[in-house]
């Protein structure tokens, strides 16, 4: 496939940087670590930190200069995965081809595991350098990962229920609960490059719109959220406009966001052509 291949190098990077950065999955009590191990090995896409690494890239960084912020926002994915699962949530069986974090550990080792992976990647991001850019690292990701941002967006969507919800309800959810953090991987990598704060604004743009097409994407997949308020049709001209946007955003900085371009055009990709025309509408 085309994403392995031409971020290659970026997934080798985050996989050495997850695996330093998690303890000892034999490390008393054992159950913590094996269960932490378990969520984010082997892992998913790793669409967020590769994200991460090509902002960085883009503004002039080299990849390497975002290795913590990059692999702190994976280890916050994969914990919003487990909590997410969880029989309180979506009460889930199965998470990336095998039984969730709790069928497998238990509930109690699982809610503990994600905390354990949330408070694990604000440890690693303190360890960055400068102390004034871990600073404002923590600021950014600590917003987007709470009640400002994911949170946020995960607790709108558990109080507006799965019914009919208006088109500024489903934004608001799904620019918090997955669009903040995607939006918080282009903004740290252009933090973790030394990026200015009009270039800043742009990794902002472009990050905001993928991560509302990152949703409607997972709609159109699954045949939920949006798509009980709009047609399949509707939905995919959404996406092709945020698309658009997210490339205009990026635009100035020509050939260096070729990463970042890419990346918009995998989630293109992504996108299915026929499914789902309207659901329960
Ligand atoms: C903290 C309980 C809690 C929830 C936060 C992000 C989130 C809200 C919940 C995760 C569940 C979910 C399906 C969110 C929508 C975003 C999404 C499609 C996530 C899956 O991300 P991928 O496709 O997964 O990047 P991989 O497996 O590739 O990492």
């Amino acid at each position: 496939m085309k994403y392995e291949t031409d971020f290659k190098e970026f997934l080798r990077l985050i996989e050495k940087t997850l695996m330093k950065l998690l303890p000892p999955a034999n490390r008393y009590p054992a159950v913590i670590h094996e269960a932490m191990h378990y969520s984010v090995f082997p892992g998913g896409k790793r669409f967020r930190p590769v994200l991460c690494l090509a902002a960085c890239e883009t503004v002039g960084g080299k990849a390497a200069d975002a290795l913590l912020p990059a692999a702190s926002l994976e280890l916050i994915h994969c914990y919003s995965l487990v909590h997410d699962d969880l029989p309180s949530m979506d009460n889930d069986d199965e998470r990336r081809g095998k039984p969730t974090c709790h069928r497998k550990f238990g509930e109690p080792a699982a809610l503990l595991a994600g905390d354990a992976l949330l408070t694990l990647a604000f440890q690693a991001l303190s360890q960055a350098e400068p102390p004034v850019r871990a600073a404002r690292l923590l600021a950014e990701i600590s917003t987007s990962a709470g009640s400002y941002g994911m949170i946020g967006g995960q607790m709108a969507e558990l109080i507006e229920g799965p019914g009919l919800l208006s088109l500024p309800k489903l934004d608001f959810i799904s620019s918090h609960k997955t669009g903040k953090l995607i939006k918080a991987c282009a903004v740290s990598g252009g933090i973790a490059g030394g990026a200015s704060t009009p270039v800043i604004k742009r990794m902002n743009q472009y990050g905001e719109a993928i991560g509302l097409a990152f949703q409607f994407i997972d709609d159109l997949v699954d045949g939920n959220g949006y798509m009980r308020q709009m047609n399949s049709d509707e939905a995919r001209t959404r996406v092709r406009d945020l698309i658009a946007y997210a490339k205009r955003a990026i635009h100035p900085f020509g050939k260096k966001a070729a990463k970042l371009h890419a990346l918009a055009d995998f989630l293109l990709e992504r996108m299915p052509q026929d499914t789902h025309a309207a659901v329960d509408r």
